[in-house]
């Protein structure tokens, strides 16, 4: 199926249907909030029911987003007649709602991952676009219907977020024209960033603190290595979200390559998360492990001791990094 015929099958199954279940991605991101509810909005402006569910709770750092109350647990979720999951590259994305897209009548995609295969009966799938924010924004363009100024900071959010704000090398020209356009009616991106970079809870900077100084370097300062236990972030009285951009910082280290960070679950297992500086091929590792991502940003779920954990995520990384001598 082409393109076109793609985006017309969404729009003829937004048209067809008047109560939508919206499935967001767990661990809730930027784009999979900010695509999800604005396909909300668009909805309700055509007078339909919709509602945006998603298995955990909205991260602090997007309680800014308009409609972020309303989004709701699966357990709290109605069945709607036709789901539109997005952002969601495969089904496992949205495991906790799987009952509400199967009980669907109809099953919409609206993606950006190239991994997406095309689970459901409709799939606007665009590996090009930068985030699935971008692809929503031409679904409103294609319907004729105005962004209206709590869309346009939904779709912002999204694209900053899967971007570095408009930085990584996922960005295309269109996404930088569809943020130019926003702001030129309005947008606030000022305050937008502060919301999302600038509004660090103090508990997150200690615990980030503590973690970062404990990182360790690994061969030759090629690997950064950071880990946080479930103990740890209690002494801090932090969260699972306060983690969030570690991974980042241990990357950043000019001699970092590829970097890991570990976290200990509540559940006792390992969470892993990889970034690489288009060097070696993180997504593959992770694929190995059942889990996801790109080549550049991936992470998996490890039920073995912290100790193996550790060893197998570092030779396996030692060999990307040997496979790919650049
Ligand atoms: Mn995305």
């Amino acid at each position: 199926m082409s393109d076109v015929e793609a985006l017309n099958s969404i729009i003829e199954g937004i048209r067809s249907f008047d109560r939508f279940s919206i499935l967001t991605h767990v661990s809730p991101d930027g784009d999979t909030l900010g695509s999800g509810i604005a396909v909300q909005i668009l909805l309700e402006s055509l007078g339909k029911k919709a509602e945006v569910v998603c298995e955990e709770p909205v991260p602090h750092i997007y309680g800014y987003l308009p409609n972020a109350g309303r989004v709701v647990l699966p357990q709290e979720a109605a069945s709607f007649e036709c789901v539109i999951a997005c952002d969601c590259a495969d089904r496992q994305r949205f495991k906790k709602a799987e009952h509400i897209f199967e009980n669907a009548k109809h099953t919409m995609v609206i993606d950006h991952h190239f991994t997406n295969k095309g689970y459901a009966d409709a799939n606007l799938i665009r590996p090009g676009a930068s985030a699935a924010c971008e692809v929503v924004f031409d679904l409103y363009k294609a319907m004729d219907i105005p962004v209206c100024p709590e869309a346009a900071v939904c779709i912002y959010t999204g694209i900053v977020t899967d971007t570095g704000n408009l930085t990584y090398s996922n960005t295309t020209p269109h996404a930088i024209r569809i943020v130019a356009e926003l702001y030129e009616n309005g947008l606030n991106i000022t305050e937008i960033n502060r919301n999302i970079y600038r509004t660090i809870p103090y508990v997150k900077t200690r615990l980030q603190g503590h973690v970062l100084s404990n990182m360790k370097l690994e061969a030759g300062g090629r690997i950064g290595i950071a880990t946080v236990t479930v103990g740890e972030m209690e002494a801090f009285g932090a969260t699972n979200e306060d983690c969030e951009g570690i991974v980042d910082s241990v990357r950043d280290v000019e001699s970092v390559r590829v970097a890991i960070f570990i976290r200990e679950g509540r559940d006792g297992t390992y969470k892993v998360s990889l970034r690489s500086k288009e060097c070696a091929d993180v997504g593959k590792i992770a694929g190995k492990y059942g889990g996801g991502g790109h080549a550049a940003a991936a992470g998996y779920s490890s039920k073995e001791p912290l100790s193996t954990t550790i060893a197998n995520v570092l030779r396996d990384v030692s060999q990307e990094l040997e496979n790919d001598k650049n």
